[in-house]
């Protein structure tokens, strides 16, 4: 079965193929099936985006899709950037404006702890959707690590690692993530109904 990744983001879109490669699903981006789908991400909750991407995906393409919203929550800054870490600095995505950004934020604050959250649904249908969540938690740190990943990964140190994600190989930020959890519950799921 196929299977879209209704996200334009080419970090997640690379975790969310590794991760889902032990499935039967032939996984491919939208550009790998010729499709364009932009989704208005209004909800007020991850859980809530991550439905719009994978029903409305669903709807444009006719073909099983999986949404992913996620971001960071940073406790001392009572959940902020949290639904809206992509966008939050002004532009969308651009990593350099949202750690510069973050990195004030938390200027002269003692608590650096921080969870990463991701919300993940499945379209089979318009109606059925399948949905899993998925944590990591960790500390910002005030000066950037490493050079992987994607988005606030520089900053985001994991005291199990003793590493920032940046600094983790795909394949160890893929074993403990917080999309690597969600899509983990997710499959979880799709098991226990006979999908996979
Ligand atoms: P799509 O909606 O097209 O999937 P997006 O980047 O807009 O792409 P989100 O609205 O879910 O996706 O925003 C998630 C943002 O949270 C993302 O742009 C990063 O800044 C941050 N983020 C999420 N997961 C992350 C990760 O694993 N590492 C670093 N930053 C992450």
């Amino acid at each position: 079965m196929k299977l879209l990744m209704a996200t334009n983001n080419k970090g997640k879109a690379l975790e969310l193929k590794a991760v889902l490669k032990d499935t039967p699903f032939e996984v491919l981006s939208l550009k790998e099936a010729g499709f364009e789908v932009e989704v208005d991400e209004d909800g007020h909750t991850f859980i809530e985006n991550a439905i719009k991407k994978a029903k409305e995906t669903y709807r444009a393409t006719g073909v099983p899709s999986v949404g992913d919203d996620s971001g960071l929550e940073v406790y001392a800054l009572n959940g902020a950037p949290g639904i809206y870490s992509a966008r939050w600095a002004g532009g969308h995505g651009e990593q350099d404006l949202l750690i510069e950004k973050l990195m004030k934020e938390l200027q002269g604050k003692n608590d650096r702890r921080a969870r990463f959250t991701c919300a993940v649904a499945l379209a089979l249908s318009e109606e059925d959707i399948i949905c899993a969540e998925g944590y990591c938690e960790g500390v910002i740190l005030n000066e950037r690590r490493g050079n992987g990943g994607f988005g606030y990964d520089p900053v985001f140190y994991v005291e199990s690692k003793k590493k920032t994600f940046a600094e983790l190989t795909a394949d160890e930020k893929n074993q403990i993530s917080h999309r690597s959890m969600a899509l983990k519950n997710l499959k979880s799921k799709l098991s226990e109904r006979g999908v996979i």
